[in-house]
């Protein structure tokens, strides 16, 4: 069914993926590329009113399994209505955030059940499964310096503790050693330039290995 390029960017609050997923997608238009760029929760008009739902401060007392059968139902449309027809045409796609999130937030870090989640969130997207997965890997202190600076709001995921961030981090670096094919983790400390430039040659060795 796919023929086109699926990108997606994983990592904590404050990583880099905004950023990195704006320089990629320049790029990549400018080679000449057609490229569809997207966001998880979100992407979709549907998906839009359920992410404010997901992300609003009110909604504190949301139970983990409501919360990810949200973050799951997002991903349907998403992927019915925007990444799959993309896929079929050809397109690369670049998300920002895709099921390793929901495996990372909350299999590991809210403590459901890991391989349940990767199952469900399979059956929500017809087992679509990026073919590179960029992870931004940055300290917790590092994440939160940028926020601040960028004045960001926390949204009501980001109003975790740190405890539960430790579990993201450690989360993300864990999948990413049973997903050595897939996963590319970057250091997301280092300057936008210097990780863009291994992002590039990442996704130009793909392309060109694709032909
Ligand atoms: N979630 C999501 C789940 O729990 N389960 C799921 O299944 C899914 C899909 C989404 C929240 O939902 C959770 C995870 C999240 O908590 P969101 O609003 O979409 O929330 O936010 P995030 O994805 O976390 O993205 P952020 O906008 O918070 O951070 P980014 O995009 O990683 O970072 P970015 O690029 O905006 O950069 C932040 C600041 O740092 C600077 C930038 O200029 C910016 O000011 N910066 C750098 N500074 C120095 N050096 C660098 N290399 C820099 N790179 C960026």
């Amino acid at each position: 069914m796919k023929k086109g390029l699926f990108i997606t960017f994983e990592g904590l609050d404050g990583s880099g993926k905004t950023t990195q997923i704006k320089l990629l997608d320049d790029y990549l238009r400018e080679k000449g590329f057609d490229v569809v760029t997207t966001i998880e929760p979100g992407g979709t008009e549907i998906g839009g009113k359920i992410r404010n739902i997901l992300l609003d401060k009110g909604n504190l007392d949301m139970s983990h399994k409501a919360e990810t059968f949200l973050f799951l139902a997002s991903r349907a449309e998403l992927v019915s209505k925007v990444i799959a027809p993309a896929l079929r045409e050809g397109k690369i796609v670049i998300c920002d955030r895709f099921f390793d999130s929901t495996v990372v937030y909350q299999g590991i870090a809210r403590g459901l059940e890991e391989k349940q989640i990767l199952d469900m969130s399979m059956w929500a997207t017809g087992k679509i499964v990026p073919d590179i997965t960029f992870l931004l890997s940055v300290k917790i202190s590092r994440g939160k310096k940028r926020m601040d600076t960028a004045s960001k709001k926390r949204d009501r995921i980001e109003l975790e503790k740190d405890n539960f961030k430790k579990k993201i981090y450690k989360g993300y670096l864990d999948i990413a050693r049973k997903n050595k094919d897939r996963i590319v983790v970057i250091d997301g400390e280092k300057n936008m330039e210097s990780i863009f430039e291994e992002i590039k040659s990442k996704v130009c060795e793909y392309l060109k290995n694709k032909k």
